[in-house]
């Protein structure tokens, strides 16, 4: 319903006259001859008219340094229309956002919706920038509120529908009629770019607004978002005792990642210092149990090993949610490999799981679910309260399995996640793309519009020991625009700016397997193939010379 009844609202209003076209005087020939003229000047958006959106300012930037707000630094821009606006769909509603259109020349005729992270909050000004330089008329939104916090949904239900999934469906819309009254045409295609929270939107867009996009692509996507936020607060309860102490000190997380790795590089058959997939790797922390059997909390033990109690606490991460009732997963642990792999609190469990005060995003619970500001974590009731917050705010939720409106639309989604990933556990990722395949009859029908890539090593989004670095939007435009369906990614894995290794993403469930020959970081010696069954490992392959 919702779907039918906001799709199009705002396209459907402004008719794109002659008149209208008339206030210019610019001509532009297309390739086919066609004779277009560009839109309205870019100081004359400002008067444009759409019903609950309110234009502030439309101005020329000139191309060079631009300083967004709220930034420290500047970022090199081309020359760009910028247009402030904001939308108010409901009485309550403040939906910032923007739209950027580059000049008729430099434009690509195409616009990309770039998506948030965390509560967002904050316009995307980076992602737009990136759009921008390929070409792309591009529009971000602050989701309807500001700042990272959830304060902004206590008494007002409906901001929190406007983050969860109105304000990029509004801002998309809008956007739209800006770029063609401007451009003087709709875009030719318009694709969605999201990770993380945007990975949410992403799906979000593809299930509710199949019309949207033409091509969307969903990273790492915090799509389960209730269940996700249950598991925030498991693994916070896992790793610190009831009066709020760590048990677990954020120093030992890379001596975890370092023997889980030792553990389970070689389950696909190439100690290249990557876990392939988490979910055929079972490494038992027991095995880094100080010898001395000492236990208590941090600072008692050893920073070689572990005490029971911190053995017992990853444990609870790894195994995820479970009803204490009736031992039914309530969400996926966090993968093995993604406990501490690099230097910043994000590339590890440190920034979502062990350094806040309190579990992470208990808002939710405070602010959007309950209306209590002083709930307490320690009465949660997994079930109860589970039950209870699918039930109030299934608004929050992007998990719908049965994609064909998208299908029928023409749409195409690539989804991509890592496997390394200690924010998203990559394990629900994958969950949700069986549960599409089932629903939508079988792999090669799933394959012919929506494809996943799961980057072994790689981290929240980016970064990781794994090749991290790969271009979806290059792909997925040549899938829209060309028919040419991915069937790998290459990501490479850079040092100091220096690319040091290459390896395939195959689409899911297909795996990059080395040829046995060559190097092993070059993607070349690298296929797409079935992955073994877990009950029989493939033998070690014999390393490559510079095998690491
Ligand atoms: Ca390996």
């Amino acid at each position: 319903m919702i779907r039918r009844v906001l799709a199009g609202v705002a396209l459907a209003v402004i008719p794109l006259t002659a008149q209208v076209l008339g206030t210019t005087g610019a001509t532009a020939r297309t390739a086919s001859g066609m004779v277009t003229t560009a839109g309205t000047p870019c100081a004359n958006l400002a008067a444009l008219t759409i019903p609950n959106i309110t234009i502030k300012s439309a101005t020329m930037v000139a191309a060079g340094a631009f300083t967004p707000p709220g930034a420290q630094s500047p970022m090199t821009v081309p020359a760009f229309c910028r247009i402030e606006a904001t939308a108010r769909p409901t009485s309550d509603s403040d939906i910032r956002f923007e739209v950027w259109i580059p000049p008729s020349d430099a434009w690509n005729g195409k616009f990309q919706g770039v998506g948030n992270g965390g509560y967002s909050g904050a316009i995307s000004y980076p992602a737009m920038a990136t759009a921008l330089r390929r070409g792309y008329a591009t529009a971000s939104t602050d989701t309807g509120h500001t700042g990272d916090d959830m304060k902004f949904g206590q008494g007002h239900p409906e901001r929190i529908i406007d983050w969860a999934w109105r304000s990029i469906h509004v801002m998309t819309d809008a956007a739209k009629v800006i770029v063609r009254d401007h451009g003087g045409k709709l875009p030719d295609r318009s694709y969605f770019n999201g990770c993380s929270s945007g990975g949410h939107e992403a799906l979000s867009e593809a299930q509710r607004f199949p019309e949207d996009y033409d091509g969307i692509i969903a990273g790492d996507p915090a799509n389960n978002r209730i269940r996700q936020t249950f598991a925030f607060l498991w693994s916070w309860t896992a790793t610190h005792t009831m009066d709020g102490q760590s048990i677990l000190p954020a120093a030992k997380l890379p001596l975890i990642t370092k023997a889980a790795i030792e553990a389970c590089d070689g389950n696909d058959g190439l100690k290249d210092g990557i876990i392939d997939d988490p979910r055929r790797c079972h490494f038992d922390p027991i095995k880094l149990l100080c010898r001395n059997g000492s236990s208590g909390l941090a600072g008692n033990d050893d920073a070689t090993c572990l005490t029971q109690a911190q053995v017992d606490a990853v444990k609870k991460v790894y195994d995820g949610v479970k009803s204490p009732h009736t031992g039914e997963q309530i969400f996926a642990g966090w993968p093995r490999g993604s406990e501490g792999f690099g230097d910043s609190p994000i590339q590890g469990w440190r920034q979502y799981v062990m350094d806040p005060a309190e579990p992470m995003r208990v808002g939710f619970f405070r602010y959007f679910l309950f209306h209590d500001p002083n709930w307490d974590w320690r009465t949660i009731d997994w079930d109860r309260d589970l039950a209870y917050a699918e039930q109030k705010l299934p608004f929050m939720q992007a998990v719908e399995r049965d994609l064909t409106p998208f299908k029928r639309h023409g749409g195409k989604l690539l989804m991509y996640t890592g496997w390394a990933d200690p924010v998203v556990p990559p394990q629900d990722t994958a969950a949700y793309y069986d549960s599409v395949v089932k629903t939508m009859g079988g792999i090669e029908k799933t394959r012919e519009f929506f494809r996943f890539f799961a980057a072994p090593g790689m981290g929240h989004c980016s970064g990781g020991p794994g090749p991290n670095q790969f271009d979806t939007l290059a792909a997925l435009e040549q899938w829209v625009e060309k028919g040419v369906a991915p069937d790998k990614l290459i990501a490479s894995h850079i040092t100091n700016g220096k690319v040091d290794r290459t390896r395939p993403l195959c689409v899911y469930p297909l795996v990059a397997r080395w040829k046995g020959v060559g190097s092993t970081d070059e993607a070349a010696n690298f296929s797409c193939v079935t992955a073994e069954p877990p009950s029989a490992p493939r033998r070690t392959a014999t390393p490559s010379s510079n095998q690491r």
